[in-house]
């Protein structure tokens, strides 16, 4: 009797984590990746005749990287390569998402490509299939050929929207054979903001708030002319989006009149961006904000703007706004943030797992958008090795398990995400950071290049195996 008894309860308590275990797995196609971008890694900044990017220039600049470093060696991801492809197969990462250095392949920014310029990323992409990893390249992270910047002023002149098609197509035409799916621009919005307005980014643009909405809207623009580009010269059946950081709307309490709301702030609060690459217009509000002054562009624009993409790359760190349903001109408040809200290292990056649900559930649902990446995700950490060795990074491992999970709330519930790449692969230059903030699953020792995992590399590698969170 008892035994029988004891025996039922047994196998009733394993169904029990079978069934947790299935009800927690991502779906089986789900796919696993891992993020890096040019500048930030590759170093050999004077190889095989690149040109100079606006972030050389600003790197060299007094006062704008907090230790004073720049991207010259970074990891010396340019010879690494075969090395770092390891790291990812190690991890049985089976995606990965990289930039190309629009410098390496168009010196001058426009004109005669370089010759030598695509001959990293063949050997890249070579090396990727040898190993079985699927490349999503991005076309622009950020590292302008700063002939552009001299020659056009950058992004306050469309003559730069038009230059990036021209180097999108070229390179769409030249790697389309092995890359399926492109990402035109990384955060239009970081790129905007903290490129041209704050001057924290290169290129250390203030401009007033006017000309401001002109940058986004000649940002926009390239991303849409890039759109086209990459579909009239890459092979039938390549994919083509944005890698958006949008601006994440999270309903403070979830009920249906907040969840409204932070729907409705979603669609505010990025009318510069996913809302008019979406809906082929700026919404009113947006348009009303610097009263008559600009952005000045034609209807014709707009249709480029939102040319159609197949997918939307989102970006996903932290809460932006904590959204509640209000009885005023929107129709919603965003609660001032807390001096007691925590922080991870980095002091702008708010934990708020919930937002690895909100952000893509609000995207799909606002624009019935079919296909969404997470295209970056992570935290950086102090990362100490401890007397063993170790780095025992579980603070990394708590925000990223916490944030899977949300994940696989958002997918288990029906939002289309087709897959995950984590920021970053290794520690890298972070911008004006320099090397103070390390988001890689691997430890760099920039002194000798040396990649060590941390104990974050084996929580990834065992949530890649189960196909759920470890
Ligand atoms: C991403 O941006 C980038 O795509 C990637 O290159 C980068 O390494 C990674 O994140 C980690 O930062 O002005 O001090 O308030 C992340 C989104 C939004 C992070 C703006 C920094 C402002 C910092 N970024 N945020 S601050």
């Amino acid at each position: 009797m008892l035994s029988t008894r004891s025996s039922l309860a047994q196998s009733g308590q394993e169904n029990g984590a079978q069934n947790r275990r299935a009800a927690s797995s991502f779906p089986n196609d789900f796919l696993w990746g891992t993020a890096t971008s040019a500048y930030q890694i590759e170093g050999a900044v004077n190889e095989d005749n690149r040109g100079p990017s606006i972030w050389d220039r600003f790197a060299q600049t007094p006062g704008t990287i907090s230790d004073r470093s720049n991207g010259d060696t970074a990891a010396n991801h340019f010879h690494l390569y075969k090395e770092d492809i390891r790291l990812m197969k190690a991890l049985g990462a089976k995606a990965y998402r990289f930039s190309i250095a629009w410098p390496r392949v168009f010196p001058e920014g426009t004109g005669s490509p370089n010759p030598k310029g695509l001959d990293f990323y063949n050997r890249l992409l070579d090396e990727l299939s040898a190993n079985g990893i699927e490349p999503f390249a991005t076309l622009y992270h950020w590292d302008l050929p700063q002939a552009l910047q001299d020659r056009h002023a950058g992004w306050t002149s469309r003559e730069t929207s038009k230059a990036f098609a021209d180097y999108a197509a070229h390179v769409a035409g030249r790697l389309g054979d092995r890359v399926k799916h492109f990402f035109t621009i990384n955060e239009c919005s970081r790129l905007v903001h903290l490129g041209h307005g704050l001057g924290a980014d290169a290129p250390g643009l203030k401009l007033s708030p006017s000309e401001l909405k002109q940058v986004r809207h000649n940002v926009a623009l390239g991303h849409g002319l890039a759109v086209q580009a990459v579909r009239a010269n890459g092979r039938t059946g390549t994919r083509v989006g944005p890698a958006e950081n949008a601006v994440s709307c999270i309903p403070a309490v979830e009920t249906p009149a907040n969840i409204r709301a932070a729907e409705m702030a979603t669609r505010e609060l990025n009318a510069g961006y996913l809302t008019v690459m979406l809906e082929g217009k700026y919404t009113d509000a947006y348009l009303a904000q610097t009263g008559k002054e600009g952005p000045k562009y034609t209807a014709e624009d707009l249709r480029i703007i939102s040319s159609p993409i197949d997918f939307i790359g989102l970006n996903v760190y932290m809460p932006d706004h904590y959204v509640v349903a209000a009885d005023n001109e929107r129709g919603f408040t965003l609660a001032p943030f807390p001096k007691s809200f925590p922080h991870m290292k980095a002091t702008w990056l708010r934990p708020g797992p919930e937002t690895m649900y909100w952000v893509p559930r609000h995207v799909a649902k606002l624009w019935n958008v079919k296909s969404i990446y997470i295209t970056e995700n992570g935290t950086s950490a102090s990362d100490q090795p401890a007397a063993d060795g170790t780095i025992y990074d579980v603070d990394r491992i708590m925000y990223l398990r916490n944030y899977l999970t949300q994940l696989q709330r958002a997918t288990s519930e029906g939002v289309p995400v087709h897959g995950y790449f984590l920021w970053s692969l290794m520690d890298n230059f972070e911008w004006s950071d320099g090397y103070a903030e390390r988001f890689g699953l691997y430890h760099v020792d920039f002194e000798t290049q040396r990649r060590t995992p941390k104990l974050s590399a084996a929580f990834y590698r065992e949530t890649i195996a189960r196909n759920a969170v470890a």
